[in-house]
């Protein structure tokens, strides 16, 4: 036999075996060449994990497709095929890990009971090379334990803590640790007895420690206390905290300062931290963007997020770097996400979110890639090799991020949606309980003009980030039209780079955005006879919903912000 006779698949675990067979049968799929094949790859971030916001009763927080694919009643006995199918399609993605449960954790998850149900997934995941974690109520020695308190540096709670990790590894020996969600958005922490992030990190972490486990202890905090620009509160809590959290704790970062808007700036975490290992959020489901109503490829959002350089270590530092661990040298890294799948038939709600799901896990694997590459990937083993339909999809995918940024939120504008459910726009938006839960906290319009001043003359969030950025953010006339409103307070009739004023340019930016829903629309029609018939009729009817939000968009918000236009 000559070495061109066989194609072998070899790794340096079974796991990664697996892998490899995956992606051997991707490149039969998308119609590769394997007649001389030489590929080593290894993934450039270690824990790969989707987290799923999914409560205990079925439901799921920001969830668009349907209910859990956890069926708590039925677990441990009933073991659903489902529970492989996902894993498999985890796996076949190089995602590791999985957190069950909803960072707004309930404490039942950690009873004996329901332990015993997170075992028998993980009994099920593990062939699969997939870790189980749950997110963790920090009040759990109180609810659970009997106890009056879950101070951290009470002993009894510390012994309460680790008890509880010596029960989670006898059962679920591989288990892979705790996500954790404390004093954000009322949720119980360390700071409700006057100790601090660290304190309460450490004891969890502590506890895990013996098995290997990890902490993933989450920054999305913002108490008006510490700032009254949320966008600063997460680097006034946690930086002067570096190098007081144990080895085996991240801190996990939201990709942006304020939520996953449309568009935002990187989060000024990432690279004001030196000594602690980043985790890095995504958001997979559309929590802000259009949910599974609307076609959106995330793809080039992440990579730009990944790719922006946060100059922390000069040029070169980019957010990819700290994630992955090579810029501080840690050997521990970790990129989570928040899932987009429920029990719907095409798992994800619309048949083009399932790209963002893969996207992440390929980005997760190999950030190099490019979100071109990861799109051509998917439609060839989603929906077809025949080029006219790649090209036709590949266009509506990869033009759709921008598209959604100009219906929605163009030039930096943000957290414009309606509330509580966050679909559809509310510009106008003033009643909330807090002043940063309100719209007009965020776009700021006045007759003077639109924005939020981060500069130094307002909030100076600017200051958090490096050199050069902080100057070219700071400067109106170099601040990236992409983050002006974000960074700036912007008179009306300010002219941008295409000799519009701010307001034109804000007009044209919304019918852009509807014209490429438009675009979409037709492109699809054109494929019609090229693709099966009921995927595609599910695809239409989303793309109609899709234009008319997107027209809602822009008939509220243009008629909302023109009342100040007008009146300057
Ligand atoms: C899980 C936003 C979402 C919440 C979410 C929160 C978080 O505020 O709207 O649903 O809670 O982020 O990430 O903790």
């Amino acid at each position: 036999m000559t070495p061109n006779n066989y194609i072998l698949v070899t790794a340096n675990s079974a796991t990664a075996v697996l892998t490899g067979t995956f992606h051997f049968l991707r490149l039969l799929q998308t119609h590769q060449d394997i007649s001389a094949l030489d590929i080593t790859s290894r993934p450039r971030i270690r824990h790969r994990i989707l987290a799923h916001w999914d409560n205990l009763d079925g439901s799921i927080e920001r969830g668009y497709a349907g209910r859990s694919l956890w069926n708590w009643d039925e677990l441990p006995n009933k073991i659903d095929a489902r529970y492989h199918d996902y894993a498999r399609a985890c796996a076949s993605i190089g995602i590791n890990g999985t957190c069950l449960n909803n960072v707004n954790a309930n404490a039942k998850s950690l009873t004996t009971e329901y332990l015993e149900k997170t075992a028998a997934l993980a009994d099920v995941f593990r062939p699969y090379g997939i870790r189980v974690y749950l997110s963790l109520a920090f009040s759990a020695p109180i609810r659970l334990g009997g106890s009056d308190t879950s101070d951290p540096r009470d002993p009894a709670v510390a012994a309460w803590w680790k008890q509880k990790v010596d029960e989670i590894y006898r059962l679920i020996p591989d288990f892979g640790g705790f996500q954790v969600k404390a004093n954000s958005e009322g949720q119980p922490g360390p700071q409700d007895y006057g100790a601090n992030h660290d304190d309460g990190a450490n004891i969890l972490a502590d506890a895990l420690a013996p098995y290997g486990g990890m902490l993933l202890w989450r920054a999305f905090v913002y108490d008006t206390s510490v700032d009254a620009d949320r966008a600063k509160c997460a680097n006034k809590e946690f930086v002067p905290l570096d190098g007081k959290f144990r080895s085996n704790v991240l801190v996990q970062t939201k990709n942006s300062p304020i939520d996953f808007q449309p568009r935002e700036p990187f989060h000024p975490l990432f690279g004001a931290m030196k000594q602690t290992p980043l985790a890095l959020e995504l958001q997979i489901t559309q929590e802000y963007l259009g949910q599974s109503k609307h076609l959106v490829y995330l793809g080039g959002m992440w990579k730009e997020i990944l790719d922006s350089d946060t100059y922390a270590k000069g040029p070169g530092s980019t957010v990819a770097r700290i994630v992955d661990g090579s810029l501080y040298d840690h050997s521990i890294s970790c990129i989570i996400g928040v899932a987009n799948t429920g029990s719907d038939r095409n798992w994800c709600g619309h048949h083009f979110s399932q790209a963002n799901w893969y996207a992440f896990g390929r980005l997760a694997w190999d950030y190099g890639l490019s979100a071109e590459a990861i799109a051509d990937e998917w439609i060839r083993m989603t929906w077809s090799n025949d080029p006219r339909v790649l090209d036709a999809i590949k266009t509506m995918m990869l033009g759709s991020w921008e598209a959604c940024i100009n219906y929605m939120t163009p030039l930096g504008l943000h957290h414009m949606m309606r509330e509580h459910h966050h679909y559809g726009p509310d510009p106008g938006f003033n009643a909330a309980p807090r002043p940063d839960w309100n719209n007009v906290y965020y776009h700021r319009a006045d007759a003077k003009g639109i924005g939020f001043d981060r500069s130094s003359a307002g909030s100076n969030a600017v200051s958090q980030y490096h050199s050069p950025l902080r100057e070219q953010f700071d400067d109106i006339n170099t601040c990236s039209e992409k983050f002006l409103l974000w960074f700036h307070h912007v008179p009306w009739d300010h002219r941008l780079q295409s000799g519009r004023t701010l307001w034109e340019e804000l007009r044209h930016r919304y019918d852009v955005g509807i014209a490429f829903v438009e675009q979409m629309r037709n492109l699809w029609q054109s494929l019609q006879a090229r693709l099966d018939p009921e995927r595609h009729a599910h695809v239409s009817r989303r793309l109609e919903q899709q234009l008319e939000n997107a027209r809602l968009w822009r008939e509220v918000c243009i008629k909302y912000f023109g009342r100040f236009e007008l009146s300057k």
